[in-house]
């Protein structure tokens, strides 16, 4: 049994974020997604996300190919969740290549490509500027 497992956003939840999670599940048996907290965010990008955790974690845990979703609080945390959840392969999005490198000695890691044309960013521009 292989598990994956793999860390995100997914705000303003879009097919990009779909189509990552499929092709992270069909790398192994059990997919697990770290859902990175409200506080991480607003830490990182100086704003809050536009869903909220809970609704965020709601909507990633309701995919078919998700088996289990946990709150992401530390992005220097990766490591203790990589081994305390036993993962197997490490998936991010090439956005983060080489990024993660070091995590090679307790899992495999897989960067896959960024569906083109789609990002929360753009989503958000259309929208506060209809
Ligand atoms: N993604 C994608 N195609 C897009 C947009 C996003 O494949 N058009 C992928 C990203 O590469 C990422 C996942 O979807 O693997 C989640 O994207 P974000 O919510 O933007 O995640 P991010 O804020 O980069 O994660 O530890 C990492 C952090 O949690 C941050």
């Amino acid at each position: 049994m292989k598990t994956v497992i793999t860390f995100g956003t997914f705000d303003v939840f879009h097919v990009g974020h779909v189509k990552l999670l499929k092709r992270a599940a069909a790398l192994g048996d059990t997919l697990i997604v770290g859902v990175s907290t409200d506080e991480l965010n607003y830490n990182k990008k100086g704003r809050y996300p536009v869903y909220s955790e809970a609704d965020r974690m709601q909507i990633v845990n309701s995919m078919r190919f998700v088996n289990f979703c946990f709150p992401e609080a530390s992005l220097e945390k990766k490591s203790e969740y990589i081994t305390y959840y036993g993962a197997d392969v490490l998936v991010m999005g090439d956005d983060w290549e080489g990024k993660f490198d070091m995590f090679r000695e307790i899992c495999e890691v897989v960067y896959l490509p960024r569906t083109p044309s789609i990002s929360t960013t753009k989503l958000i521009e259309v929208i506060s500027n209809t």
